[in-house]
Order: structure tokens, then C-alpha cells, then sequence
């Protein structure tokens, strides 16, 4: 899968060659690309950001380069094209399955107090919010779509995890426990020591079951 981050400040996203997406990327499943909307400005002094018609606070993101970085990116118009907005639909793991299925995304980070709503008409097909809070941009929301879409391209998790989270399928994981035994006079639950696999299995469900009752209870509805 290919993605393609549209941003003003793309010094941000040296976070994603870290850990487990540098895995992606050297394995080839992920082909991430992060492009500076400043370099696609038609403006003398590269200017990107201009003030708001009709008057208010800040700065607005210019439609223009927006709207040639995006054409640049994908002339053919192939990829699926993403605004990270509070305005979207608050991303949830059904989507982020059917994201990780699609060939091409571009995702567009805005900043400032926003974008050229012509820019989102013409060049966007979808709004996602990661959660109902307001932040500087959508660089970090744009990180959060990427590092939980690319779980999901080959190479990115050790074999087996996939089949242990489907195991508690939306639900709230079990408590995990490793070495040593005893920790400030807290033992690891006997079950886990005793090498009953199916005992494991059941408690690991229960458990999963009573804390999603809990904590969460609008996920099992
Ligand atoms: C700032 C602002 C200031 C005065 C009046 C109105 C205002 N609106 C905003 C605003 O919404 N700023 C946004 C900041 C502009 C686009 C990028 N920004 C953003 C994206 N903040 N939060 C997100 C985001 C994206 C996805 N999921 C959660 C939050």
C-alpha cells in the first residue's frame, strides 16, 4: 500500500521511520511518502496561508498549492483522498480494516485555523477525525491513521498477534503478565503459571468479557 502525506511541516513524520513502520517500509508492504505542500505554492514569496475572508483570528491554509500538491501526487486520480478533520467520522477499527485494504491514500494535514473549504469540495472524497478534540493540525491524527492501518500490511507484526487480538474481538485486552512471579508482593494469577492452555484461553476471555462490562460497556452494544 502506498501513502502519500500532504503537509506544511514535514519534519514531523521522522517519527514514523521508527519502530515498527521502518519495518513496513523496508519489508515493501508500505511505501510512504511525505510532501511538502510549500514546494507546489504558484506564490513569489511561497506563501501557503492567507487571512480569512469575512475577518476572525489566524491564518488560513491557501487552496492552490493544496490543490496542484494533490494533482502532483495522483494525475490520475487513483488514491482515495483524506481530510483529518474534527468534522469527519470518528475513525473506529471496522474502518481501519476496509483503509487497509485500499491501494493509495493521500492524506491532507491541515494547520493553522484551517483549510480553503474549495480545496476540501474539489480535491478531498472524505473527512476522518481520530477523536473529539481540536489539536494545532492534523499531522498527529494523520501518524495515528497510518500506524494503525500499516498493523495490518504484511510484515508489520510478529506472526500470531493478529490471531490473538481477534481472539478478544472488540473487546478491551486481558491483563498480561511477565517475569518476575512476584512484584511488591504481587503475584502473577496462578492460571497463567500453569500450563493449562484451554484454563488460559477461558480466563483470558473472562477476563476480557468482565473488564470490557466495566470500563467500556458501549462496546459490547
Ligand atoms: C481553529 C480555530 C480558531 C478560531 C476559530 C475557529 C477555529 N477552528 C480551528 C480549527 O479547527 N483548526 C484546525 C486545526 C484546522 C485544521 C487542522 N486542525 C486540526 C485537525 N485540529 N484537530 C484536528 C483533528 C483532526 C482529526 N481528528 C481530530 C482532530
Amino acid at each position: 500500500m502506498k501513502i502519500t502525506i500532504l503537509t506544511l511541516f514535514p519534519e514531523m513524520f521522522t517519527a514514523l521511520n521508527a519502530s515498527i513502520l521502518g519495518r513496513a517500509q523496508k519489508g515493501g508492504s508500505l511505501q510512504l511518502e511525505v510532501v511538502d505542500i510549500r514546494d507546489y505554492t504558484e506564490d513569489k514569496h511561497q506563501k501557503c496561508d492567507d487571512y480569512p475572508f469575512g475577518g476572525g483570528a489566524g491564518m488560513v491554509m491557501m487552496a492552490q498549492p493544496i490543490g496542484s500538491a494533490f494533482e502532483a501526487v495522483d494525475p490520475g486520480h487513483g488514491a482515495r483522498r483524506i481530510y483529518l478533520s474534527p468534522k469527519g467520522k470518528v475513525l473506529k477499527q471496522e474502518r481501519v480494516f476496509s483503509l487497509a485494504e485500499e491501494e493509495y491514500l493521500v492524506l491532507l494535514c491541515g494547520h493553522y485555523e484551517g483549510v480553503d473549504q474549495r480545496a476540501i469540495d474539489l480535491f478531498v472524497d472524505e473527512e476522518i477525525s481520530i477523536g473529539d478534540y481540536v489539536l494545532t493540525g492534523g499531522e498527529l491524527p494523520a501518524m495515528v491513521l497510518v500506524d494503525c492501518v500499516a498493523r495490518y500490511l504484511d510484515g508489520v507484526l510478529s506472526p500470531g498477534s493478529l490471531v490473538d487480538e481477534s481472539f478478544s474481538d472488540g473487546l478491551l485486552e486481558y491483563p498480561q503478565y511477565t517475569r518476575p512471579v512476584e512484584y511488591r508482593g504481587l503475584a502473577v494469577p496462578e492460571v497463567l503459571r500453569s500450563g493449562n492452555h484451554a484454563e488460559i484461553d477461558k480466563w483470558r476471555r473472562e477476563q476480557a468479557l468482565a473488564l470490557t462490562r466495566k470500563l467500556r460497556p458501549d462496546l459490547l452494544k
